[in-house]
């Protein structure tokens, strides 16, 4: 079953047609030095699914309230037209998805939906750009928007493309708690899915950020065609950051009509189990987000999940511009799992 965004037209048989994409080649990149490399995260995944878990759930544990979820609500303060080709994405202007390309939103709309969530009960606010990288105006208005959320009391996170040092400070000195900046894939699968950058720029990127004093949020996205080694290789390079992700979003692909990736077989859900699993050994101290593709995931696969470490959760009936399950159906999940939402730490 394939995911549909909310504003999506139908797709006909000529929007499905592919523009060529120039690939840029890997750039050679030495393999992770730290303590996980991706031969150490790819015996990991590879243990038997229960005892993957096991381990999971007891160094998920000694770090982290057993029963504790985060609630994070997102909101696409500029949403579509965005210049870069990531094969997942419905908001590449290089696909024909039916997503219309929109301008910053005021902030007053904005803090009238952070206002929403914060009184639907999340205690993170993460806004989203369709940038390849902002200009300074733009993040000087995003600041703005940062500091209005952050006067509310929640936690900010923004999420905009490729930042320079400057504008990291600038957004550092609004209040910006998070910078959301996805590795998304191992670096050898990462030239089969976007054309447009490569590996490094997202990690000088993460360099800036973390420069600038602002934490960082930073995962991926499984069930793009990449292999169980390929995943290792993801988690490995997140682990292998120094210091670590204070938070690791892990994104189930949303297959949305139009992207290159529409038609990719969906991966087996156990799968995201054991990536959450490894992300939670792997970097203990981190918020393990289950992000996107939830609705496909259904109830039994995120208690799963839950049990592996994931403990923070997306909430909101929409993510960027593709839908995620509505907040009732989330908090009945969570009452009949009795998790608790503080969103605090032990
Ligand atoms: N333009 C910015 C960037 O790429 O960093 C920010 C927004 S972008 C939509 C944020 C992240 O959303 C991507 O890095 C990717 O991991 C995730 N994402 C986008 N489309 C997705 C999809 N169809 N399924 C799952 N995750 C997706
Ligand atoms: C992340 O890792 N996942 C979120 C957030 N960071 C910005 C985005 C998910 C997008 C899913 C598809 C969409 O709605 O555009
Ligand atoms: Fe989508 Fe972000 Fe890639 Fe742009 S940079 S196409 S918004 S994932």
């Amino acid at each position: 079953m394939t995911a549909t965004p909310i504003t999506a037209a139908p797709i006909t048989a000529s929007a499905r047609a592919q523009p060529v994409r120039l690939h840029l080649p890997a750039t050679p990149r030495p393999a992770p030095a730290g303590p996980w490399t991706r031969e150490a995260v790819s015996a990991l995944l590879s243990q038997p699914f229960m005892d993957l878990v096991h381990e999971a759930q007891t160094v998920h544990r000694r770090h982290w309230p057993a029963s504790d979820i985060e609630l994070a609500s997102l909101l696409s303060v500029k949403t579509g037209g965005c210049p870069e080709d990531c094969s997942y994405c419905p908001q590449s202007v290089h696909y024909d998805t039916g997503v219309d390309a929109s301008k910053l939103m005021a902030p007053e709309e904005v803090l009238a939906a952070a206002r929403a969530a914060q009184a639907a009960g999340a205690t993170r606010f993460c806004m989203g750009a369709a940038w390849r990288s902002p200009t300074d105006r733009d993040v000087e208005k995003v600041a703005t928007l940062v500091a209005g959320v952050r006067a509310l009391g929640l936690q900010t996170c923004a999420t905009l493309g490729m930042l320079a040092p400057a504008q990291a400070r600038t957004l550092a000195d609004a209040g910006l708690d998070f910078y959301n900046h996805n590795l998304d894939s191992a670096p050898d699968f990462y030239p089969q899915i976007i054309g447009t950058r490569v590996y490094d720029e997202r990690l000088a990127t993460l360099q800036n950020v973390r420069d600038a004093g602002v934490k960082l949020c930073c995962g991926g996205i499984i069930g793009m065609g990449e292999t169980r080694d390929q995943r290792a290789g993801l988690i490995a390079e997140l682990a292998s950051l120094q210091p670590a992700p204070e938070s690791v979003p892990i994104n189930n692909l949303v297959r949305v009509p139009g992207t290159p990736l529409a038609d990719s077989p969906p991966v087996d859900p156990f799968e995201m189990v054991r990536m959450v699993a490894a992300a939670r050994i792997t970097m203990p101290a981190a918020r393990v987000r289950l992000s996107a593709g939830r609705r496909e995931l259904g109830d039994g696969i995120q208690a799963l999940c839950f049990m592996a470490g994931a403990n923070s959760i997306f909430y909101g009936d929409k993510l960027l511009v593709t839908g995620n399950p509505d907040v009732e159906a989330d908090r009945a999940l969570l009452q009949r799992l009795d998790l608790r939402t503080s969103g605090t730490r032990a």
